[in-house]
């Protein structure tokens, strides 16, 4: 029986793990000159692939980390802003290095607080890396970033300083990050598209997430449940997106938070039980007017507030009657499902590790490249190279380079549907875009028509990138045709 995608792509993220980690152990010894460049990648391979969550100033991307870790760990709110990149790492006990532009590194304790207190002005930091005893990092570290395209510009140099510049200079390989969620709340604006391309991802490693998708559109008092607004809306935010962005999940970052950081309980039911049977002006007056004991007797204005904060306007039209029906524990459900937290989680758990994992061996390829052109290392990194690129867990990343380098030079190539199909398929009926259950007669027909058509792609004009994924892809096709005929 050949495995699922997930189960196939956790073998393959291990032992390429291990191969990474081999090879820049080998590199290490090439004397005193490779040292400092294997220290560093050394230090990379040794944490699991992280993804960076980036988006414009207020898209609601610290909330999303704390759901993703279920844990109120950044700071969060509107007159709170993240001003530094901040690396969330597995680790105990729980701690924060403070990383100083100047290489100073600074280690402070943290007791389960949001870490408020740098130590030094936050223009003399680098960025924060935190090592919190949570589960759920072990197999993807989190980076969460300042806002870009904002009108506080040392916020947006301080992600660009990380994700782009950053990603080009071996010597910062150590927080590379090797995924992305994009989050917006509207349609995305030229300098954010832009930003997306400068990353040097794929379609598998970026993800978009159209964010507080509860308030979308004209909102939870609108004429239409805004979240069904959004969920119709992500797929054209996916288009305008084009080919660097693989899926858009609609979200409502606040209701996942809220549902996973422990802040409903029994009481909060109550109280929102409480609304249920107003009517749609009644529940407007309880939310504007200064004392809410004027519409439902018993309540104060703290109390309104509270469950505002933490249900928002969505979470009082439409989870009143959930918590009157059904209580705590369906109110707790619901606001999962409702969130759309679920889907994403499935996406950065399952699937994601393993693309960010050949994202990140790419990366390492191109540095041991980078590293072969200085004559004093040479020959030792480029023995370094041989061994790596003949070991056939390598087929997959150089595949994957190819459809990276694809998607950045020919955007709108015709090999990108089947560069991904090929990635993301673990049978040879998925790595040509068939369903998994496809009888291998059929599958085969289909495979030596693509390497026909493949091999005439030879005579048109092709892009530099065009023509290594084509012959990537024909590689790839053989190997699966002798899957199934042998
Ligand atoms: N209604 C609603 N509000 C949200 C949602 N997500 C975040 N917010 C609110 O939006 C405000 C900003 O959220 P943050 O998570 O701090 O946003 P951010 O993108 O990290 O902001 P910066 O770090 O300053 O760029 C907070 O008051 C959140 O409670 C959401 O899904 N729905
Ligand atoms: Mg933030």
């Amino acid at each position: 029986m050949t495995a699922a995608p997930n189960q196939a792509h956790r073998q393959s993220t291990e032992s390429l793990n291990v191969l990474l980690r081999q090879s820049i152990e080998a590199l290490a010894q090439g004397g005193p000159n490779t040292q400092h460049a294997a220290n560093e990648l050394r230090e990379l391979v040794s944490s699991p692939p992280r993804v960076a969550v980036i988006g414009r100033l207020k898209a609601g991307k610290s909330t999303l980390v704390n759901a993703m870790t279920e844990t109120r760990i950044a700071a969060t709110g509107s007159l709170e802003c993240t001003m530094t990149v901040t690396i969330y790492d597995e680790g105990a006990p729980a701690r924060a290095d403070i990383i100083g532009l100047d290489g100073k590194v600074n280690t402070v304790p943290l007791g389960g607080n949001v870490l408020t207190d740098l130590g030094r002005p936050v223009d003399e930091v680098d960025y924060v890396r935190q090592f919190v005893p949570i589960a759920r990092l072990r197999d993807l570290g989190i980076i969460d970033t300042p806002g870009t395209a904002t009108l506080t510009v040392e916020n947006e140099a301080r992600t660009r300083r990380m994700l782009i510049d950053g990603s080009k200079d071996t010597q910062r390989a150590s927080s590379w990050a090797d995924a992305v969620l994009f989050l917006s709340d509207s349609a995305p604006r030229d300098d954010e598209r832009a930003f997306i391309a400068e990353l040097g991802m794929t379609p598998l490693t970026t993800v978009g997430v159209l964010s507080r998708a509860d308030s979308f559109g004209p909102g939870a008092f609108g004429h239409e449940d805004p979240l069904e607004m959004a969920n119709r809306y992500a797929d054209r935010i996916g288009e305008q997106l084009g080919a660097s962005v693989g899926v858009v999940v609609p979200l409502s970052g606040l209701l996942a938070e809220s549902a996973l950081t422990g802040r409903v309980n029994g009481a909060l039911a109550r109280d929102l039980a409480a609304l249920a049977s107003l009517d749609r002006e009644q529940l407007i007056d309880f939310i504007e007017f200064p004392d809410p004991s004027r519409v439902v007797e018993g309540f104060n204005a703290a109390q309104r507030d509270e469950l505002l904060d933490v249900m928002g306007e969505y979470g009082l039209v439409y989870g009143r009657s959930v918590a009157a029906e059904h209580g705590p524990g369906g109110l707790l459900q619901w606001m999962r499902q409702t969130s759309g937290i679920d889907r994403l989680t499935e996406i950065i758990t399952q699937s994601m590790p393993y693309y960010a994992t050949l994202q990140r061996a790419v990366r390492i390829v191109d540095a041991l490249e980078s590293l072969a052109n200085q004559p004093e290392i040479r020959d030792h990194v480029l023995w370094v190279q041989s061994v790596l690129q003949s070991q056939p867990q390598m087929n997959d990343v150089m595949l994957y380079r190819s459809f990276k380098n694809t998607v950045a030079d020919s955007p709108d190539s015709r090999l990108i549907p089947q560069l991904r199909a090929v990635i993301q398929g673990a049978t040879p009926a998925q790595k040509v875009g068939m369903p998994a259950d496809a009888p291998a007669e059929r599958v085969t027909v289909t495979l030596r028509q693509e390497l026909a058509e493949l091999r005439e792609l030879a005579m048109t004009p092709l892009s530099a990138a065009e023509d290594d994924a084509r012959e990537h892809l024909i590689v790839a096709y053989q190997a699966a045709w002798k899957q199934l005929n042998t």
